[in-house]
């Protein structure tokens, strides 16, 4: 692994924050081009509480048999968000789920959705298919950077790389690196390969990536609120996928990081690092390691004050993130949310296993535990 020198650490500018959960990170590698608003649905005119109420499914029957490796989401309105931020005196980690208050009611409509993290297996069957090149693979161009020197102009991708010792957690250059070569190809670099690997969730994606595939597959990113309607599994207000306990009988439920972060993975939930999809028990929708594994795109961008806009205007059916991207800890950057947070995350740094807690990360950054999935709206089956 080559460890980004001092010179170029100008292509990862430090981001403040929280983090976003250790997540997904605004390391910006400078490829930020401008971003095209979206448009928000109209809302309905009811009331908001701030308080979680009792999910109503819509009974929408699924439109035939499920495409491949997809299962039906009903739908239906729901209380988007998380209880509380979890401790308002941290900085490291927890402090941004304040960015999932207020609590707000919302409707979304039934869609298929990919029950697992896209694999590599997936995303290579795209490549060879369309002779796609991520982000990450292509060599930048000086006039796309014109202050950088020629020697830094080389593709690459930001490797999760621990100190050997335990450091401050205030530092994340302490525990991340860029690295010439990385891409989804070879996850930590040059002699790393995805061989034996397919059944892994495909990493370094940037959210075009993630689009180019979607689009490829007869689908699209979920939203937001897809997401996590989906992910609580139609549990009202639970802390997790899969319920309020961390473990479910002492069974571990999500592939996340134990020890000292970031210098020790003890690997006690099976894996230390990323997992191969689909090694923890589904939710109650069938959905796999909506929890922890790897981040996942979402197609909202990210403001920390768009649940306040939603809440003020009652049930928001089917929202679509705010219309243009703004995180006051990076004002530059353009972030889309992540979700689901990934094995980096624990309870000491990054919770975001949390099922309404939410990530960001600028658009044209991979990283090796940001991944996605698809979903496939109804009609186009
Ligand atoms: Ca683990
Ligand atoms: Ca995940």
């Amino acid at each position: 692994m080559t460890k980004q020198s001092p010179a170029r650490k100008w292509l990862i500018p430090v981001i403040v924050i929280v983090l976003a959960g250790g997540a997904g990170i605004g390391f910006n590698v400078m490829r930020s081009k401008p971003a095209t608003p979206e448009t928000p649905t109209p809302m309905s005119a009811a009331p908001a509480s701030d308080e979680f109420a009792p999910t109503i499914e819509s009974q929408e029957r699924p439109p035939g048999s499920a495409p491949e490796g997809m299962v039906w989401i009903p739908g239906g309105e729901f209380s988007m968000g998380a209880r509380s931020p979890m401790d308002s005196n941290d900085v490291v980690g927890m402090q941004a789920t304040t960015d999932s208050r207020p609590i707000h009611r919302v409707a979304v409509d039934g869609f298929w959705m990919d029950a697992t993290e896209v694999t590599n297996e997936q995303f290579d069957r795209f490549t060879k298919a369309t002779r796609y090149i991520t982000v990450a693979e292509r060599t930048p161009t000086a006039a796309d950077y014109p202050t950088a020197a020629p020697e830094d102009l080389t593709p690459g991708s930001v490797v999760f790389a621990p100190p050997d010792h335990a450091v401050p957690l205030n530092d994340h250059f302490q525990w991340w690196a860029w690295v010439d070569g990385a891409s989804w190809r070879k996850p930590t670099g040059s002699g790393s390969s995805i061989k034996g690997r397919e059944k892994y969730p495909v990493v370094h994606i940037a959210y075009e990536d993630a689009q180019a595939y979607a689009k490829w597959a007869g689908k699209r990113l979920p939203t937001e609120a897809e997401w996590e309607f989906a992910a609580r599994g139609g549990l009202s207000g639970a802390l997790y996928p899969w319920g309020d306990n961390f473990k479910e009988n002492g069974q571990w439920m999500a592939n996340v990081h134990q020890g000292n972060f970031p210098n020790i993975d003890t690997g006690a939930d099976a894996f230390v690092g990323i997992a191969a999809v689909a090694k923890y028990p589904p939710n109650n929708y069938g959905l796999y390691d909506v929890g922890g594994n790897v981040w996942e795109w979402t197609s909202d961008w990210y403001r920390p004050d768009y649940y306040t806009q939603l809440a003020a205007s009652g049930v928001a059916r089917n929202p679509k993130g705010p219309t243009e991207p703004f995180d006051p800890t990076e004002p530059t950057e353009k972030k889309r949310v992540h979700r689901g947070g990934s094995f980096l995350c624990t309870e000491q740094y990054c919770s975001r296993y949390a099922v309404g807690t939410r990530g960001k990360g600028e658009v044209t950054t991979g990283t090796n535990h940001l991944g996605f999935r698809c979903v496939m709206p109804t009609g186009k089956t």
